[in-house]
């Protein structure tokens, strides 16, 4: 039985070349690389059942592949996020109408600040970093609009927080600890990924399949040993520009 969701994808911007990255030495992105590997993930996702809303690409933000960034998708209302970085802040309002066909949508100001890829629900829980992108302000602002628990976690190496862990099933997760604090997640079951994969720590997990990044085969191993079924999917041009998969989607539930 197929869950049936949204998947809310924006392909790459002509400007994608020019998109944030904490690499130094940043290889240069492949631009129509960037799109192959884009059309393959939508592909992807709709064998996995998704349906799924491709909206224009947004040539003035770089950024706004990483849709997931924008909102945060609760179970009858959307977030869209006051982001971090001042260069993107103007992607959410092109988002927000798509968003308005499936939740309503409530939208935080600054000084919260919160990028969509800080927050990971498990089951009732909503996890959310404090990185450089997401204040404390974020995680009062979001325990104000909901009766969930609402609990930080340290995001100490790497971009977001689900650069660092993924949720494969409701009690099992997959987990950086050398990048965040791993403490607020001690009563899940968790796979630590390979000190040698840390892009393998962002997985999306859809209909019992994991999605993975291509180049991570020991903790691919490692998951495919739990009886889960991985696909490996190209990433390298959203990694170039520190992205992963969840940041390609907003995914939406029915
Ligand atoms: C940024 O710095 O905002 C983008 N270059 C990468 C955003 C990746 N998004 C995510 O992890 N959710």
């Amino acid at each position: 039985m197929l869950t049936p969701l949204t998947a809310l994808v924006r392909p790459p911007a002509a400007s994608f070349t020019q998109a944030l990255s904490r690499q130094s030495n940043r290889p240069r992105i492949d631009h129509n690389l960037a799109c192959v590997q884009h059309r393959n993930y939508v592909e992807m996702l709709k064998t996995l059942g998704a349906q799924v809303d491709v909206l224009e690409p947004l040539d003035a933000f770089p950024d706004s592949v990483f849709i997931e960034d924008n909102a945060i998708i609760l179970d009858d209302f959307a977030l869209l996020t006051s982001m971090g970085a001042e260069s993107r802040r103007g992607e959410t309002l092109h988002t927000k109408s798509a968003l308005e066909r499936y939740r309503n949508v409530e939208v935080l100001q600054p000084p919260v600040y919160v990028d969509g890829g800080d927050v990971l629900q498990v089951g009732r829980t909503i996890f959310v970093g404090q990185s450089t992108r997401t204040n404390p302000l974020a995680v009062e602002a979001i325990a104000r609009l909901t009766d969930r628990p609402v609990v930080p976690v340290a995001v100490r190496d790497g971009l977001h927080l689900k650069s660092a862990v993924s949720g494969l099933t409701g009690e099992l997760l997959l987990i950086n600890p050398r990048h965040i604090d791993p403490a607020p997640f001690a009563a899940y079951s968790c796979i630590e990924v390979d000190a040698d994969e840390p892009n393998a720590a962002n997985c999306v997990t859809l209909n019992g399949t994991v999605l993975m990044p291509k180049g991570n085969p020991k903790t691919r191993a490692l998951v495919e040993q739990r009886g889960l079924e991985v696909r490996a999917m190209p990433m390298s041009e959203f990694e170039k520009a520190d992205g992963g998969l969840t940041c390609l989607s907003l995914l939406i539930p029915k």
